[in-house]
């Protein structure tokens, strides 16, 4: 035991020799080397994964520059900007993150499964569809729910939902009503509310994750930048926005996406990706979604990977306990949703999503904003609890409370719409 004593006290690669020592050669017994080898990996495992909570240690690190292109020419115009840089930026993320973005599928059918014109009370027209994608002889479905608020000029700006929680979050009857999905508020305010599940897409699972939109890109599964559930999720909102597009109840130029946390990792890179967002919110979405990565606070790129190795690319892996030889940091997936807004929260008691780097990882985004003339209405340094900052380009709060999506967030979210479309309720 004196051994493993000593273990604490020494940086990581001598501790694993003196585990290594301790079990193979000091331990005689066949179960005390057992035991050993229990505690051992134990104790590794959990040295391995330290997540550091102290602003103190985060210490120096440089982030990649957002307006020079790969090549080192300066990015000074929005001409610049999107004809060479942000092309580049959604390519280190596809390679080095996320994986690919398949854009192609054969056939796409939309199937109004259920509806009800006078739900929630007669305030909301309930939409269920089907939305079944075809490619390479297998097909996919992904089940949307909406609600269309009646009484309003048509079409409805709208926001969705990536639902990573369960089902009884998102009740087409209304049964259930759920904080984190408040329907019947956003439908009030005057916006078109829907949702779609993630395990349509992807089910959130290391071992199954593959049985969903996988299924019509087998090859992306041999790829080492290739799709995993964060895309298959994105892919799925982008399939909902292809229905958007031809339900005329709704304005497809006025849709926001919204995800919590791994769900909004997914709602960024979906607005990344998909052009067709006109806005982004993402809710306590922490390591990998919007919270800087080099920063090493919370999370980290070896402790996601390591706890759920379906969501990235296996190219991710190789930045475990190596963030700083990372192409990209998260700031650069915010800027590559410019002109865009996007919204971004945490929660005071959720430092494992890094709060300060999701407030910092806006502000390094708002250069690409003022290639566009849009001013960030942020303050310099990170604001006080529950003070939100609703004015677009970049809105951000940090709610008092748990790690969570809430009615609190949600109303922040509509008052950000709000602000870029000009009330709907009022037109
Ligand atoms: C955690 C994970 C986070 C976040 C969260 C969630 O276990 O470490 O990155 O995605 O789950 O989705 O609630």
């Amino acid at each position: 035991m004196f051994a493993l004593v000593l273990v604490g006290y020494h940086p990581i690669n001598i501790q694993f020799q003196v585990i290594h020592h301790f079990i193979f050669y000091q331990s005689t017994h066949h179960h005390m080397k057992q035991l050993s080898l229990f505690i051992g990996v134990m104790l590794f495992s959990c040295l391995a994964s330290a997540q550091n909570y102290d602003e103190s240690k985060v210490g120096s690190y440089t982030l990649p520059k957002i307006l020079e292109s790969n090549n080192g020419s300066k990015i000074n115009t929005v001409k610049d900007w999107e004809s060479e840089r942000r092309g580049e930026i959604i390519s280190l993320f596809e390679e080095h993150v996320y994986g690919q973005m398949p854009k192609k599928f054969e056939q796409i059918d939309f199937k109004l499964k259920n509806e009800n014109k006078r739900a929630m009370g007669g305030k909301a027209h309930l939409k269920e569809i089907e939305i079944k994608v075809t490619n390479n002889g297998e097909s996919v479905l992904i089940n949307l729910l909406l609600f269309i608020p009646l009484n309003l000029k048509k079409p409805a700006p709208a926001f969705v939902l990536i639902n990573n929680r369960p089902h009884s979050n998102t009740s087409p009857t209304r049964e259930t009503v759920s904080g984190f999905w408040p329907a019947e508020d956003v439908i009030a305010a005057g916006y078109a509310i829907a949702a779609f599940h993630v395990s349509d897409a992807a089910p959130d699972d290391k071992n199954t994750y593959q049985n969903g939109v996988l299924r019509l890109y087998p090859e992306q599964l041999k790829a080492d930048n290739g799709m995993k559930a964060i895309g298959a999720w994105a892919w799925a909102a982008s399939r909902v926005m292809d229905y958007f597009e031809t339900d005329k109840d709704i304005d497809a130029k006025k849709v926001g996406i919204v995800g919590h946390s791994r769900g909004g990792k997914a709602s960024l890179w979906a607005a990344a990706q998909d052009q067709r967002f006109a806005m982004c919110f993402t809710n306590n979405s922490g390591s990998t979604g919007a919270a800087l990565s080099k920063r090493w606070f919370g999370e980290t790129v070896a402790i996601i990977n390591k706890s759920f190795p379906h969501w990235f690319n296996n190219n991710y892996k190789k930045f475990n306990d190596n963030e700083k030889e990372l192409p990209v940091d998260q700031h650069m997936l915010i800027a590559s949703i410019a002109p865009r807004p996007v919204y971004a929260t945490n929660a005071s008691e959720d430092l494992w999503a890094d709060p300060t780097g999701t407030f910092l990882a806006m502000k390094e985004a708002e250069p690409v904003y003022a290639l566009y003339q849009l001013k960030s209405r942020l303050p310099d340094n990170p604001p006080p609890l529950d003070t939100p900052f609703l004015k677009p380009p970049l809105g951000y709060h940090n709610r008092t409370g748990k790690h969570d999506l809430t009615p609190y967030d949600w109303k922040q979210f509509v008052s950000f719409a709000n602000y870029y479309y000009q009330n709907p309720t009022k037109k």
